[in-house]
């Protein structure tokens, strides 16, 4: 007997070279083929491209569960990469006990009394950068700007010293590496995975992170008995984790999507309120975190066809993000559109508990850019940085325009 027998099968590799350098062509077919599709390169692996099912799925985590992993692999039938995750990798209720603390201490409220060290450091940050761009006629968007920003800000407010901050790049990418399949960037970017663990495990201890930052706000936590005190140091660990590349990709990705658009720069620079909204609309339009996986805890289906009990489920967020059944002209990049309901940081009970601080990020260093720049003109040829997970740039010659 054939369960997925009314589930279209597809010879299509996410992770093929060709997908990760342009998943667009790729999301179309998954989208067009039906509501849920096979991966037969992966065996049993489903998919849904999607907005609806990908939604959904996000949307029912007690049908779809986090704790036997959100990448390829099954914790179920093999061990995890690292130690889980105790808010990603984790189902209710520890789930629901961790996330309470994080939450808290990444909430709109907290990120207000941020919001002027996170805006000053934007504004110093793109004054270096104009001068640059003046005195070499071009900056790197990634070098330059997209990854000093995240990796000043978002360690400083941990509580991070300055020393050895490198770690974190490596890390993330390694992280989000590994929730794809055991390929050849898996193996590249695990090749110091000993000496970069350590130093993150190292830099979750409480005599590593400054009195009143993030990091020691959890072990505070684990004082006033809310978290266990044992899972203090793998909640650091998340924050080390999800803080860095995430953002640096999503401020990168913005930095593309506006250079590429002269037309949305310019509407940008008239009206300085719309850089929130086109740092969201970038993270539609581009979305930094491109998949993630559930597992089907039970026999169930989604619209209808039927998923056997253990089967992972791959979530396209991306697709969903440019799905023509959601989005008007989806690959239209529009920063006056207002994408509610998204899908470029999650939805349901796992949905980015960082975002204000992300928002914030994205929004300062837009604020900041539109200011005092005139026009953002492409200087030369992008590349990308191949991630199994995340939509990444590695280079980004850009030209500033002062005003
Ligand atoms: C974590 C974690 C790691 C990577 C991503 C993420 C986007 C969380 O370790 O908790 O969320």
């Amino acid at each position: 007997m054939n369960d997925n027998l009314n589930i279209p099968e597809l010879d299509i590799d996410p992770y093929s070279e060709e997908n990760l350098l342009d998943p667009y062509p790729m999301h179309e077919r998954m989208r067009e083929a039906g509501p849920v599709v096979r991966l037969t390169p992966y065996g049993d692996l489903l998919a849904c491209a999607r907005h609806a099912e990908t939604h959904a799925v996000f949307n029912d985590h007690v049908r779809f569960i986090s704790s036997a992993g959100v990448g390829l692999t099954n914790f179920n039938l093999e061990a995890p990469f690292r130690p889980k995750s105790l808010i990603l990798e984790v189902d209710p209720p520890l789930h629901t006990q961790n996330r309470a603390v994080l939450s808290r201490i990444l909430s709109p409220k907290v990120v207000m009394q941020i919001r002027a060290a996170f805006t000053a450091e934007a504004e110093a940050l793109v004054d270096r950068c104009l001068e640059k761009s003046v005195a070499h006629d071009q900056i790197d968007g990634i070098e330059d700007l997209a990854q000093p920003y995240p990796l000043k800000v978002f360690p400083d407010a941990v509580g991070l010293g300055d020393d050895g901050r490198e770690n974190l790049l490596i890390y993330g990418d390694m992280i989000f590496n590994s929730m794809g399949p055991r390929n050849e960037l898996l193996a590249k970017s695990t090749a110091r995975v000993g000496e970069v663990t350590q130093w993150i495990m190292v830099h979750c201890q409480r005599d590593q992170l400054r009195p009143g930052g993030f990091g020691d706000q959890i072990y505070q936590a684990a004082d006033a008995g809310e978290i266990d005190p044992q899972h203090a140091p793998l909640l650091v660990r998340s924050f080390l984790s999800a803080g860095v590349d995430t953002t640096i990709n999503g401020i990168g990705n913005a930095l593309y999507s506006l250079a590429h658009h002269p037309d949305q720069y310019a509407m940008l620079h008239a009206d300085h309120s719309l850089a929130r909204p086109a740092f969201e609309e970038a993270l539609r339009w581009e979305s930094t975190v491109q998949t993630f996986f559930r597992t089907a805890a039970g026999d169930c289906e989604i619209a209808g066809l039927p998923v056997r009990d253990n089967t992972k489920v791959l979530c396209m967020l991306a697709s969903a993000n440019r799905d023509p059944r959601k989005w008007a002209e989806p690959t239209r990049f529009d920063i006056q559109r207002r994408p509610s309901g998204h899908m470029a940081l999650g939805s349901g009970i796992h949905g980015c508990v960082g975002q204000a601080v992300a928002r914030l990020e994205g929004e300062v260093v837009l604020t900041a850019l539109a200011k005092r720049v005139k026009r953002i003109e492409v200087a030369g040829v992008h590349t990308r940085r191949l991630n199994n997970t995340l939509r990444a740039l590695d280079t980004l010659p850009l030209r500033l325009i002062p005003v």
